[in-house]
C-alpha cells in the first residue's frame, strides 16, 4: 500500500488491499488455521531460522491478525505492531520483556487500576524495583534514576483523572539516561496523539476501547521500531503466547475503519457534556483536558490533536450522591470500559480502581466521590438530558 495515503485513507485500505489473492474479497478473510503447510522440509527450516519470511504457526503470526497489525502500525507511525489478546497482555508482556530481576522502573503514579496493580504489586515479585512518581515533576524522576533503571512508563491522558503528561519531557529524560520509554496511548489513539513522532520507544493500546469502539471485543497492541519490536517478538511474544484470535482481529478491523469519525463525534458530544457538568451547581470539579479550566490545557493543546470523550467529575455530596447519580441514569449505561459508541458511567473507587488501597487512591488523587463518564455517539441532548434528570433525583 502506498505510504503517501493520508490517515483516513490508510485507515480504510492498509492491511486489506489485495489481502485475499484467491477470491479478491474486499474485507480481510478470517483464517482460523492454527498451522501452515510448508511446501518442502527445506522451506520449513528456512522459515524457522528466520532466513525466509512465511507463515509457520498462528501463535506467531496469522494472516488476519497480520492485516490488523499492518493497519495499526501505519496509523500509529510505527515500524511494527504486535496484536495481543488484551490491553493487559500487551502491558504485562512489554514490561516483562524489557525488565529483569535487579532492574528498576519509573512509572507515573496515576494509571489504569489493572496496570497499577501489575506494576506496583506484581513486578516486585520478580525482583524488579518500582518507583511511582509524578511524571510531570522532572526532579522527582531524576531523583529515582540510577544504574538499575531501565524503563519509564506512563499513560496520557491518565485513567481516570485525565491528567496530561508531558511526552516530550519524558522522551528527553529517557534518551539522556538510556531508558526505554513506554506510553499507554489508549486514551488518545491516532489521529489524536502520535507518541512515536515525539520519540517514544513503545506505544501500547487497549484496542478494547476507542479502536475497537463497539464494546464487543477485548484486545491490545504493542507498537514501535523494528529494533525494539523484532526482539520483543522473537524472544518474548512467541513464548509468553498473548496471541490475538483471528476472529478478534476481524472485529477490530471492522471497528477501526470508523475510528476517526467516531472520535470526532464523541469529542463533539464530550465538549457539550463537559461544559454542562462544569456549569452544574451539584458538580465540584470536572477533569477533561479539552476544558480551559484543566490545569494542563496548554500542554494538551500542544501535544494532542483532540481530547477524547472520557471525563471525570467530583460530585457534591461525595460517594453517596455519586451512587445515586449512577443508579438514576436511564439511557447512559452503568458499566466500566470506555471509548465505545454508547455512553458509559462508572465509579472508579469501587470499580476500575478498586484494586488500589484507599491510601494508594488518595496518593493518586482519585477521590471516593469521583465519577467517570465515557461519552458515546448518541444525541448530545439526550446524554445531557439523562444526566439532568439523574442529578434531580439526588
Ligand atoms: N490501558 C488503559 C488506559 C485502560 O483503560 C485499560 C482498561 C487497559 C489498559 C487494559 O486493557 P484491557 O486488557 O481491558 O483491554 N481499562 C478499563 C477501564 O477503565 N474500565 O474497564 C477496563
Amino acid at each position: 500500500m502506498k505510504n503517501w495515503l493520508k490517515f483516513s485513507s490508510q485507515n480504510i485500505h492498509v492491511g486489506v488491499h489485495k489481502a485475499d489473492p484467491y477470491f479478491g474479497s474486499v474485507v480481510p478473510p478470517i483464517y482460523p488455521s492454527s498451522t501452515y503447510q510448508f511446501p518442502t522440509a527445506k522451506e520449513g527450516a528456512l522459515r524457522f531460522s528466520g532466513k525466509k519470511k512465511g507463515l509457520i504457526y498462528s501463535r506467531f503470526t496469522n494472516p488476519t491478525v497480520y492485516a490488523l497489525e499492518k493497519r495499526l502500525a501505519a496509523l500509529e507511525h510505527a515500524e511494527r505492531a504486535l496484536a495481543t489478546s488484551s490491553g493487559m497482555a500487551a502491558i504485562s508482556l512489554t514490561l516483562l520483556h524489557f525488565l529483569k530481576a535487579g532492574d528498576s522502573i519509573i512509572a507515573h503514579k496515576v494509571l489504569y487500576g489493572g496496570t497499577y496493580e501489575f506494576i506496583a504489586h506484581i513486578l516486585p515479585r520478580y525482583g524488579i524495583t518500582v518507583h511511582l512518581v509524578d511524571a510531570n515533576n522532572e526532579q522527582e524522576i531524576l531523583s529515582k534514576i540510577d544504574d538499575t533503571t531501565k524503563v519509564i512508563y506512563f499513560e496520557t491522558p491518565t485513567n481516570p483523572l485525565l491528567e496530561v503528561v508531558d511526552i516530550e519531557k519524558i522522551v528527553r529524560i529517557a534518551q539522556k539516561h538510556n531508558l526505554i520509554s513506554i506510553i499507554d496511548n489508549t486514551f488518545a489513539p491516532p489521529p489524536f496523539q502520535y507518541p512515536h513522532d515525539m520519540g517514544v520507544d513503545i506505544v501500547i493500546h487497549s484496542l478494547t476501547k476507542y479502536i475497537g469502539g463497539h464494546s464487543d471485543v477485548i484486545a491490545g497492541a504493542i507498537l514501535g521500531k523494528l529494533k525494539h519490536m523484532d526482539p520483543l517478538f522473537g524472544s518474548s511474544y512467541i513464548f509468553y503466547g498473548p496471541t490475538m484470535s483471528p476472529f478478534t482481529a476481524y472485529l477490530i478491523m471492522r471497528g477501526i475503519s470508523t475510528l476517526e469519525i467516531r472520535l470526532r463525534k464523541q469529542e463533539q458530544n464530550a465538549f457539550k457534556v463537559a461544559q454542562y457538568l462544569e456549569n452544574h451547581p451539584q458538580v465540584e470539579r470536572v477533569y477533561y483536558p479539552g476544558l480551559e479550566s484543566h490545569p494542563q490545557y496548554q500542554l494538551a493543546k500542544k501535544q494532542m490533536n483532540g481530547y477524547g470523550s472520557v471525563m471525570s467529575f467530583e460530585i457534591k455530596g461525595g460517594y453517596e450522591a455519586g451512587e445515586k447519580l449512577v443508579n438514576s441514569v436511564e439511557m447512559i449505561t452503568l458499566a466500566v470500559s470506555l471509548g465505545a459508541v454508547e455512553s458509559l458511567i462508572e465509579h472508579p473507587a469501587s470499580m476500575t480502581h478498586s484494586e488500589l488501597s484507599p491510601e494508594e487512591r488518595k496518593q493518586s488523587g482519585i477521590g471516593e466521590g469521583l465519577i467517570r463518564i465515557s461519552v458515546g455517539i448518541e444525541d448530545p441532548d439526550d446524554i445531557i438530558g439523562d444526566l439532568d434528570q439523574a442529578f434531580k433525583k439526588i
